[in-house]
């Protein structure tokens, strides 16, 4: 007997799919007790040139430095002097300080786009102060910390994000995707996890060229979904490429969370053993741990011993942008009852703890660092800000791209400069 097509597999159980939802959504109380939050200073810290595998218990752990009782703890304490703690803190606080003015500008209407990393400074600034200036950073949109703690002129950001006629990039990026030669920090592109494969190519020519420098990349944990994320390690585990991969896991996508890129199946870090690269899972609000894990990661690609995976566990504290509005699809107290705390308040502590710091010395810091937002922002404005005109003149669009502007281009030029002064005759 022939079995009909709609009798085949009657018996066997309904085939469905797992929609992860996030736990929490407006509204709910929020109970993170069942977060594995391990103790600081228990985490082993393996030698830098170690097999990739002895990392591996590290990839499904919590690297942790600053303990409870804001003292260091453990091998991973990066030993910083007082001067370098200090200066951690006050890369991060002058980041806040210029995301709080930058966004507070946006609302102002003198931009039409900002983007807080509020609650992950510690991700950009501490990291990019374990590396070398000379070693090359590819980042996402949430590391404008990279560029501050590389001296980067505020300045210039500011003019960038006002696409007045001093901004560098001559308006033609996005605000906020910065392009920074004289910092070592490559142009961000707003495709998410471009910057992967990139990062890893930097890294693959340097070794060609028998250069000393390393590549460093960010990307959001919601963008490891991106297969440029893939690309970009399987490269880098098979040409044992040296370059550090910084998985900023802040638990959001805009409004998708973490369990849509994976997270509930296993963490970010994880992904290193399926690559056999080496993994790292760090504290992202422990400023000290992250030092020390960029730090390690670093010296292991300086040394040849291969590419590393490091998730930065952190929160992101405010909207996705100026653009979102998280109070739609995630409840308020999330941040409240985070229960890694703030990056910048437990350096404060640490620093005050070991008696380096003082209430006194932070207010007078704060203060200093919000008048030099403030001068640069009336700097800049003095430049222009959006829609008063005062930005690159139109013509200059059409140049950059070629030494010598092909003849369709001139035309298009041509034609586009003519309508212009039809439609605006002043
Ligand atoms: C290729 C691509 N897909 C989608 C988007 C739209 N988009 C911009 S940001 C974003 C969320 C990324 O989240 P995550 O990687 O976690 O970074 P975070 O914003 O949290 O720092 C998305 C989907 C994009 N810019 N590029
Ligand atoms: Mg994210």
């Amino acid at each position: 007997m022939v079995r009909k097509k709609a009798d085949a597999g009657a018996n066997r159980p309904r085939l469905s799919l797992h929609v992860p939802e996030p736990k929490f959504r407006p509204g709910d109380a929020v109970d993170y007790s069942d977060l594995v939050i391990p103790e600081a200073g228990a985490q082993p810290r393996p030698d830098e040139t170690c097999q990739a595998s002895d990392t591996y218990p590290l990839c499904n752990d919590m690297i942790r430095v600053l303990g409870s009782n804001h003292r260091a703890h453990g091998p991973w304490d990066p030993r910083l002097s007082p001067d370098a703690l200090r200066q951690i803190l006050s890369d991060m606080t002058l980041v806040r300080t210029f995301d709080n003015r930058m966004y507070r500008a946006q609302r102002q209407g003198k931009t039409s786009f900002y983007l807080k990393c509020t609650g992950e400074e510690a991700t950009s600034v501490a990291a990019t102060r374990a590396l070398d200036f000379e070693d090359m950073i590819f980042p996402s949109y949430r590391q404008q910390g990279c560029l501050i703690a590389r001296d980067y002129p505020i300045l210039e950001m500011v003019n960038q994000i006002y696409s007045n006629r001093a901004d560098r990039l001559k308006g033609r990026q996005l605000p906020i995707l910065y392009s920074a030669r004289s910092a070592n920090f490559f142009t961000i592109s707003g495709n998410l996890a471009t910057q992967l494969p990139q990062a890893t190519g930097f890294a693959m020519a340097s070794a060609i060229k028998g250069d000393s420098k390393i590549a460093a990349g960010w990307v959001g944990e919601g963008s490891t979904a991106e297969g440029d994320f893939h690309s970009a390690l399987t490269f880098a585990a098979v040409y044992n490429a040296p370059v550090v991969f910084n998985v900023i896991n802040n638990q959001w996508a805009i409004s998708s969370f973490s369990g849509i890129a994976g997270a509930e199946r296993a963490t970010f870090a994880a992904r290193a053993i399926g690559y056999g690269i080496a993994g790292l899972r760090v504290d992202g609000n422990d400023a000290l741990a992250v030092y020390a894990a960029e730090r390690w990661a670093a010296d292991r690609a300086r040394s040849n011993a291969g590419p590393t995976l490091i998730e930065f566990f952190t929160y992101r504290g405010e909207g996705h942008s100026t653009s979102d509005d998280p109070n739609v699809y995630r409840s308020a107290h999330e941040r409240e009852e985070w229960p890694l705390g703030d990056p910048i308040a437990r350096l404060k502590a640490h620093l005050i703890a070991v008696g380096e710091w003082s209430d006194e010395q932070n207010d007078a810091l704060e203060h200093e660092l919000d008048e030099q937002v403030k001068a640069a922002q009336r700097e800049a404005e003095k430049n222009g800000i959006l829609g008063h005109g005062l930005h690159h003149p139109f013509h200059t669009m059409f140049e950059d791209v070629f030494e010598e502007l092909p003849w369709h281009l001139e035309e298009q030029a041509e034609q586009a400069i003519k309508e212009r002064q039809i439609k605006w005759p002043d």
